[in-house]
């Protein structure tokens, strides 16, 4: 499995402004992301296929492309995983889909929906919002460090922070979970690579600070 815990940066049509999609996903990987996640509530599976399929040849070798809600687009397209929400396909079904060679991301609010997701096999958890976001129209209520922490200390799979996560919070966040996910600190940034390295730098950072306190 590749290594999970770092900057996840999903994809947003309606972020983007002065660079395409594929721009902007481009300078992440040269920033050093550690994954990416094909978003986008809007289109037909068939537009998403389009730009799974650009964005695979991106990523490819590089780092996994991960698609969020649609299993079918995610084997379509060959990507290397697949990220559900509460209200989607139950991770259990997605798994047994999927096999166990593909990376299978579930979304948790509460403890209850983590330690459930680990159970049917997530390799990872997203955790959020931990911040208010404009981004998710209809995002929960924010879980804040609190929440964040309570999901962290619940099950054992890599803990993926999101929502509302910047660089000048990106730390404490970090002093929490795994890695972190974002969508406008990167693809509303005005410089997206910059962005992004920040970003890595600072979930680095915390991990080997981590790292050398455990020892
Ligand atoms: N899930 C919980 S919050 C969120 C998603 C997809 C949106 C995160 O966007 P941003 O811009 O990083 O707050
Ligand atoms: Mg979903």
């Amino acid at each position: 499995m590749e290594n999970l815990r770092g900057l996840h940066v999903l994809t947003d049509r309606e972020a983007v402004k002065s660079r395409s999609l594929a721009e902007i996903i481009q300078l992440a990987i040269a920033g050093g992301a550690a994954a990416i996640q094909l978003r986008d509530k809007d289109v037909e599976d068939l537009s998403m296929i389009k730009l799974g399929e650009e964005l695979m040849k991106l990523t490819k070798g590089k780092v996994p492309l991960i698609v969020d809600d649609r299993v079918e687009v995610a084997l379509a397209i060959g990507a290397d995983g697949v990220h559900v929400g509460q209200k989607d396909m139950p991770a259990r079904a997605v798994r047994k889909k999927i096999g166990s060679g593909k990376i299978l991301g579930v979304s948790a609010h509460s403890v209850r929906e983590a330690v459930q997701a680990e159970e049917d096999g997530a390799d990872y958890i997203g955790a959020g919002p931990v911040f208010p976001t404009k981004t998710k129209k209809d995002a929960e209520t924010p879980i804040g460090l609190t929440g964040l922490r309570q999901i962290k200390n619940a099950v054992s799979i890599p803990i993926i922070a999101i929502g509302g996560i910047k660089t000048d919070n990106a730390a404490v966040v970090m002093e929490i979970a795994d890695g972190i996910a974002v969508i406008s600190a990167v693809l509303r940034a005005t410089f997206p690579l910059k962005a992004t390295q920040t970003l890595v730098s600072i979930i680095n950072y915390e991990k080997s600070r981590r790292r050398n306190i455990n020892r």
